[in-house]
C-alpha cells in the first residue's frame, strides 16, 4: 500500500512501533504522536528538512498533531490545503481530490444513526470546543479545582482562535498607559455599542469592557505578550494589544493556552465530535455524548457543560439560510466553524439569537480565503478602488467598510501601503510570502502593476501624505494618520469582502450562564465566545472577539468550577 502502513512495514516499522504494545490509540492521539517524534524529530527538526514550499512544520497552527496530515491506513491529507492550495508533497498523500476533501471531521467514527454510547466516563466539568474561549474556560475551572475534559471535533486545536490576526480589545491597560494614552472602559462600552448598531446586549459589554484589562493581564499571567498597541475599526484609541512586532494574536495564544493545558495535565481530546448535550428533563444539563474517532459514541456525565463550540461563518449552507447572497462568499474561518454548537445548545432547551447577524470582513486576500488584517489598515494602509482613488474611512466599522467595497462596481478594492507600514507589521511579510502583495519601487509603477490609472493613485497618495502631516484627512475624516503611504518600495493587495464572524448565538446573562427560552438559566449550562449571541450586536468591532472568549471563558470557567463545588 501507498499509505504510511504500508510505507513503515516497508521499513520494517511494527504496528506496535507505532500504536504502541496495547494497539488502542486515544482520541488524544497523544501517545501516536510521541511515536512519531520519536522517530522523526520534533517540529523544529522537522521544519529545518521540509523548506521547500510555506513551511508546514513552522506555521501559524503551531505544534499541531502530526495525524492531522499524516495518516496512517487512508491517503494522507495537507491540512493547510482547506484555507490555501500549496503543491504540498507529503508522504503517502493520496489523489488530489482527497488532499482538498474539505470534510475534514470523523473519518473513521460510526455512522451518525448508532448513537448508543460504548461506555461511560465521569467528570466535574466537559468543555466543548477548544478554540481560545474552551481553552481559557478550561484552565480556568482547572485552577478553580475541577476535573476538566476538553473537546475537540477537529484533528487540532485552535478554532477560530488560532487564526485570529489582530489583537485583543481592553481598555485602561498597564500597556496603554505605559505609553501614556489615556482610555476607559465606559468609552469602550459606548464605541462597542456604537459598532453593534445598539443591538448588544448593554450588560454583557459592559462586563466585556470593564473586564478587559484583567483579561490581558490574565494572559500575560499565562506567559502571553500583549504589549504592542494598534488601532482598529471604530475606535478612537489603540486599544487594540498584541505581541510584539504586530505578530498575529493567535496562534501567539494558542501556543500559550496549549502549553497551559499540557502544564496542567488537562485532558484534551480532538477528534471528538460531541453529538448530544444530555439533561435530567428537569432543566439541568447532565454531561454530553461524544463520537471518537477512535473511540466511538460514548457519554460522559459532568456536573457541569460548557459550550464553546464556535461560530458558524465556514458554513456555506447555513450562513445561506439566514443570507442567501453571502452564501458563496469565501470564509476566513476554520472548516469546522460549522455552528453545530448552537445546535446542540438549542436541543438542549437554549434560546438562540439574532443568528442572521452575519458580518464580513472587508478585506480578504483577493480570491483567497486569507484574512487579510484589519491591523494593516490600523498601522497605515489606505483602501483605494480600482480608479485609484480613496472612497471611504479605512478605520470605520467593518459593515461600512464591506459596504463601501461592495458598492464598488468591481466588488473589490486595494490595500496600498509604503515601506513604514510593512516594517511596522510583521503580518505583512507573511502576505507577501503567500504571493498577495504587489509592490514596486514607485507609486506609478505599483499603479501599472494593479492596473489602476497611475496618475488617480499618485494623486491619492499625496494628497494622503498630506493627510498625514496635516493629521487631519479632510476627504474621509480618517481619525488616525500613523504613517505616510511611503518608500523606497511601494505595496499592493488586492481584497474582497469575506465572512468572518457570526454575531448570533445561544443566549447567555453576566454569569456566562446559558439561557432556556422561557428566559430562566439553564442549571449547570455555561456558553462563552462565539457560539454565544448578544455581545457584539449587530456588527463586532476588530480585537472585540478575543476580549469575548478570554472575558467570558474566564467567567464560565469559574462559574462552573464554583458550582460543582455547591453539588
Ligand atoms: O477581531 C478581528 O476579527 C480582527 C482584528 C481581525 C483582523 O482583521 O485582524
Amino acid at each position: 500500500s501507498s499509505f504510511l502502513s504500508g510505507v513503515h512495514k516497508k521499513n520494517q516499522v511494527t504496528c506496535a512501533d507505532c500504536h504502541g504494545k496495547s494497539l488502542t490509540v486515544d482520541d488524544s492521539e497523544t501517545a501516536l504522536n510521541k511515536n512519531c517524534k520519536g522517530c522523526h524529530g520534533g517540529f523544529a527538526d522537522l521544519a529545518a528538512k521540509t523548506k521547500e514550499h510555506i513551511n508546514p512544520h513552522n506555521s501559524h497552527l503551531g505544534d499541531t498533531n502530526c495525524t492531522a496530515c499524516h495518516k496512517g491506513h487512508v491517503a494522507s491529507k495537507a491540512y493547510c490545503n482547506y484555507c490555501h492550495s500549496f503543491a504540498m508533497k507529503i508522504p503517502a498523500m493520496g489523489t488530489e481530490k482527497e488532499s482538498t476533501d474539505k470534510k475534514w471531521v470523523q473519518e473513521s467514527a460510526p455512522g451518525k444513526k448508532d448513537l448508543k454510547s460504548n461506555r461511560v466516563e465521569s467528570t466535574d466539568v466537559v468543555v466543548i470546543g477548544a478554540g481560545g474561549s474552551g481553552y481559557v474556560a478550561s484552565i480556568t475551572a482547572h485552577d478553580a479545582g475541577a476535573k476538566v475534559i476538553l473537546l475537540e471535533k477537529m484533528p487540532i486545536t485552535g478554532g477560530n482562535s488560532m487564526l485570529a490576526a489582530g489583537g485583543i480589545n481592553a481598555a485602561r491597560t498597564r500597556y496603554q498607559e505605559r505609553l501614556g494614552m489615556h482610555d476607559d472602559p465606559a468609552e469602550m462600552v459606548k464605541e462597542t455599542m456604537k459598532g453593534g448598531r445598539d443591538k448588544n446586549d448593554p450588560e454583557l459589554v459592559k462586563v466585556l469592557a470593564y473586564k478587559s484589562a484583567d483579561a490581558v493581564d490574565f494572559l500575560v499571567s499565562l506567559g502571553a505578550d500583549m504589549t504592542d498597541l494598534v488601532r482598529s475599526g471604530g475606535v478612537a484609541v489603540d486599544r487594540t494589544h498584541r505581541p510584539v512586532g504586530g505578530a498575529a494574536v493567535g496562534p501567539h495564544l494558542i501556543k500559550v493556552y496549549r502549553e497551559n493545558a499540557a502544564k496542567r495535565n488537562i485532558d484534551v481530546r480532538v477528534n471528538s465530535e460531541v453529538v448530544q448535550i444530555l439533561s435530567d428533563g428537569k432543566g439541568r444539563v447532565t454531561g454530553v455524548q461524544v463520537k471518537g474517532k477512535h473511540s466511538g459514541v460514548y457519554t460522559i456525565n459532568a456536573k457541569a457543560v460548557i459550550d464553546t463550540a464556535g461560530g458558524f461563518a465556514a458554513n456555506n449552507e447555513l450562513v445561506g439560510s439566514y443570507k442567501p447572497q453571502f452564501r458563496e462568499t469565501a470564509s476566513s474561518n476554520q472548516p469546522g466553524a460549522t455552528g453545530e454548537g448552537m445546535f446542540l445548545a438549542e436541543k438542549a432547551g437554549a434560546k438562540l439569537i439574532d443568528m442572521e447577524q452575519i458580518q464580513i470582513h472587508p478585506t480578504m486576500g483577493g480570491d483567497t480565503k486569507v484574512l487579510v488584517s484589519e491591523t494593516v489598515r490600523g498601522s497605515g494602509a489606505i483602501l483605494v478602488n480600482h480608479a485609484g482613488k480613496r472612497f471611504v474611512n479605512e478605520l470605520t466599522t467593518r459593515d461600512k467598510a464591506s459596504a463601501a467595497i461592495l458598492a464598488q462596481p468591481e466588488k473589490s478594492a486595494f490595500l496600498v501601503l509604503g515601506e513604514s507600514t510593512r516594517k511596522s507589521n510583521v503580518q505583512i511579510d507573511g502576505y507577501i510570502a503567500l504571493g498577495l502583495v504587489q509592490q514596486a519601487d514607485s507609486v506609478a509603477a505599483l499603479a501599472a502593476k494593479m492596473g489602476v490609472p497611475a496618475d488617480a493613485l499618485t494623486a491619492t497618495v499625496a494628497a494622503y501624505n498630506k493627510a498625514f502631516e496635516a493629521k487631519k484627512d479632510p476627504e474621509f475624516q480618517r481619525q488616525d494618520i500613523p504613517r505616510p503611504v511611503d518608500g523606497p518600495k511601494y505595496y499592493a493587495i488586492w481584497v474582497k469582502p469575506g465572512r468572518h464572524h457570526t454575531m448570533g448565538g445561544v443566549k447567555i446573562n453576566t454569569e456566562a450562564q446559558v439561557i432556556a427560552k422561557d428566559g430562566n438559566p439553564i442549571t449547570g449550562f455555561y456558553a462563552a465566545g462565539e457560539v454565544t449571541g448578544g455581545v457584539h450586536g449587530w456588527n463586532r468591532l476588530g480585537g472585540n472577539a478575543i476580549t469575548d472568549t478570554v472575558v467570558f471563558g474566564r467567567i464560565a470557567g469559574s462559574n462552573a468550577a464554583s458550582f460543582i463545588k455547591k453539588e
